[in-house]
Formats: structure tokens, C-alpha cells, sequence
């Protein structure tokens, strides 16, 4: 008999930036809908206070979107009491915690929520389980990916829904309230990188042309202009929009002509956004991003005639630090084709599964 699960806790440690807390807040906002009693235990509440600006940082704890907000910090021992734990990205939990989670009849069911990759290696870790050493508690891989063997990505149940509605008329006026002007001609192309990514000799070639207008949130590079500000120099309009709110910056990828993103979560939410789009993935000591680079673009350019393959590879070569000359114009001639890719790819994940109801499965299941 599957085991019902009521309530979920996801503990989170951010290590960087806003993808850690951003993902759990996404799995934690989707479970609550799906009628999960949700507590998010977050380390860093600033870097989700970004992302959701009503988060009061002094608080141990808060109501967000649908679920409970925990601030775990050093003095707090985070209790798990539910029959869900979800640990993401290896986060680990103290001794007490785990003693009590042994405790408990029937213990909870245990996830480690792990990181996105294409490489296939994945596919035999996902589901797999790691008994603790010494307490009665079993811990299973759950790994998020872009095929029916692996986890699936974070979706929202009525976000392809709202993507779709989402007409001309909808993105000219999401667009004038963040006060851009899109230009006859010009490809819109938003920037969400790190600022190790060759940033200054994008915004060179930019300038040859064709005509772009690349927005720019606040925050993710000086180069670009101050919130509400714009510059142009030859083929290159660029300007300054403020840092989104989560939602919006989904609105925000799906007006675009080419999304520029980074890390783990605007990566994903540009693949359901269905435009092109250039990666740079989180950069690794050993440069491992680059395998998982190579991982990714050989699953999306497989159906992909090998010119425009060719080209969406060379530039991500380049985005992502290889030593390759890039060819801007080349790759914006291939625009539409990669639009069309980008469609049949968003279909395609959307019938490989979603990660939070999945999860869920796996876990009542194994329950
Ligand atoms: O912030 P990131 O670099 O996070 C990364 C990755 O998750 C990586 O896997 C992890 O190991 C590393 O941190 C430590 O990039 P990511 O994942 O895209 O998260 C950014 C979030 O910010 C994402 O949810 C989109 C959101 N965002 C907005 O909501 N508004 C905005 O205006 C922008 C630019 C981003």
C-alpha cells in the first residue's frame, strides 16, 4: 500500500547566488499547491529576500506562499517532524535531527534533492538509496534532468498554460510596465550570467549588428546601465530593467528573442519559456561545468541540423570560458530555427514529467 504523505520539509543551505534557495522555494511553493503542508528551513534568508522582497529577514519563522518559512540558523536545531525531508543539493542535516527523524514510526521517507545535469550517469543514480551508517534511516537520490529516466524540472501545474496566454498583446504591456520599448527589427535578448562570462566582448560584437536590444536586470553585471537607463553604441541598445520578482522574470523570458541564463533555475525556466537560449552554467573548480555543457547540448541539438548545432555549440563553447572565436552573426541567422527547437524541447520535457509531483510518487512509494 502507497504511504500517504501529509506534511514536507525541505531543508536548504545556500551556498551561492540565488539558485539554491530559489529552487526550494519553487518545490516548496509547487508542493503547497499540490496540498502538501509545507516547511521550507532556509540558512540564508537574504538571498530568497531577493527573490521575494516581503521575506522579514528577523524572523524565525513566516508564512510565504502557501507554505511556512523557517529561518535555520546556527543557534537553531531544525526538528523534522514530517513525513517528508527533503535535504537539497547534499545539504546535511545536525546529529539531533537525524536521531529524532530514527525515532519516529514509521521514520520519513528521506530525500536528497540533487543537482541538475544532463549526463547520463544520472539516470542510474536517480531513485538509487543510501542507507546512514549507523541509524535506521535510509536517504534516496532524487536527481532533477531532462529526460523520463531522471527527475524531470520544477513546473508550476498552470505555467505552460500561462505561457501559452500570454499573446503579443500581453508582452507589449508586461513590457512598457518595465518601461522597454522594443524596437521594430531588433531582437529583444535579456542577460542573466555570472561575471566571469566574456561580458565585454559580447557587448563588442553586439554592436556589429543585427540590431539588439539586450536587457539587463540590476545587479548581474556594472557594464550594463542602471535600472531605467539605456545606451546605444552602433547595433547595441542596452538597458537596465529592475531585478524581477519570480514570476515576472518568467514573463520576462518568454518576451525575449534569445535569454541569456545561468546556473540551475534560469536555465530551467528558460527551457519552459520555449526561446533560444545561451547557458552559463555555475562555474566549477575543475571545470566540470563543461562536461555537463557538452552533456545538455548534445540532448538539445540532437534533431538539430548539424550547422545551427554547430553554432549554438561553438558560441556556448565560448560563453562558458573554451578558447573558441565566436560568431554572433552566425548564430543569430539560425534564430528562428532554434525557436522551433526550443517549442518541440518544451513539449518534450513537459512529457517526461514534473520533479514536485514525481517526488511525491517516488516518495509514497518508497514510503
Ligand atoms: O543564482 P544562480 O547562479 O544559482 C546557482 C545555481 O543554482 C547553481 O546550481 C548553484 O550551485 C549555485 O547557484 C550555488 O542561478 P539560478 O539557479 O538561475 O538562480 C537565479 C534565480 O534568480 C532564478 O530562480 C531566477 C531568479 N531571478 C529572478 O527571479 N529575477 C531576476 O531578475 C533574475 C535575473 C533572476
Amino acid at each position: 500500500m502507497m504511504r500517504e504523505l501529509r506534511t514536507v520539509d525541505i531543508f536548504c543551505q545556500v551556498l551561492d547566488n540565488y539558485g539554491d534557495a530559489g529552487v526550494c522555494w519553487r518545490l516548496a511553493r509547487i508542493l503547497a499547491s499540490l496540498g502538501q503542508s509545507v516547511t521550507l528551513w532556509v540558512d540564508d534568508l537574504t538571498r530568497l529576500q531577493r527573490l521575494r522582497p516581503t521575506i522579514d529577514v528577523s524572523l524565525a519563522q513566516q508564512a510565504l506562499d502557501g507554505f511556512t518559512l523557517k529561518h535555520w540558523s546556527s543557534t537553531t536545531t531544525p526538528e523534522p517532524v514530517a513525513d517528508l525531508v527533503i535535504c537539497a543539493f547534499g545539504c546535511r542535516l545536525p546529529e539531533s535531527a537525524l536521531l529524532r527523524m530514527a525515532a519516529m514510526t514509521p521514520a520519513p521517507v528521506w530525500i536528497n534533492l540533487e543537482y541538475l545535469s544532463a549526463e547520463q550517469w544520472v539516470e542510474q543514480s536517480h531513485r538509487l538509496p543510501s542507507p546512514h551508517p549507523r541509524l535506521p534511516l535510509v536517504e534516496h537520490f532524487f536527481f532533477p534532468g531532462f529526460t523520463q529516466r531522471t527527475g524531470g524540472l520544477l513546473r508550476e501545474s498552470d505555467l505552460l498554460a500561462k505561457r501559452s496566454a500570454f499573446d503579443a498583446n500581453a508582452r507589449m504591456k508586461f513590457l512598457s510596465q518595465l518601461g522597454v520599448n522594443p524596437q521594430t527589427g531588433a531582437h529583444l535578448v535579456s542577460l542573466f550570467c555570472y561575471p566571469t562570462a566574456p561580458i565585454a566582448s559580447l557587448f563588442q560584437m553586439m554592436q556589429s549588428g543585427p540590431p539588439v536590444l539586450c536587457l539587463v536586470p540590476e545587479g548581474v553585471t556594472p557594464l550594463a546601465p542602471a535600472s531605467g537607463k539605456a545606451s546605444t553604441q552602433g547595433a547595441l541598445t542596452l538597458q537596465g530593467i529592475p531585478f524581477l520578482d519570480p514570476d515576472d522574470y518568467d514573463r520576462f523570458l518568454w518576451s525575449c528573442d534569445l535569454n541569456f541564463v545561468r546556473g540551475e533555475d534560469s536555465a530551467s525556466r528558460a527551457q519552459w519559456a520555449a526561446q533560444p537560449m545561451l547557458w552559463q552554467l555555475y562555474p566549477q573548480a575543475d571545470r566540470a561545468q563543461l562536461t555537463k555543457l557538452q552533456a545538455f547540448l548534445a540532448l538539445y541539438g540532437e534533431s538539430l541540423d548539424p550547422l545551427c548545432a554547430n553554432r549554438l555549440r561553438h558560441f556556448s563553447d565560448w560563453w562558458n570560458g573554451e578558447p573558441v572565436t565566436p560568431d554572433w552573426p552566425g548564430l543569430m541567422a539560425v534564430l528562428p530555427v532554434l525557436k522551433a527547437r526550443a517549442s518541440i524541447w518544451q513539449q518534450q520535457l513537459a512529457e517526461s514529467g514534473e520533479l514536485a509531483t514525481g517526488l511525491i510518487e517516488f516518495a509514497r512509494e518508497i514510503g
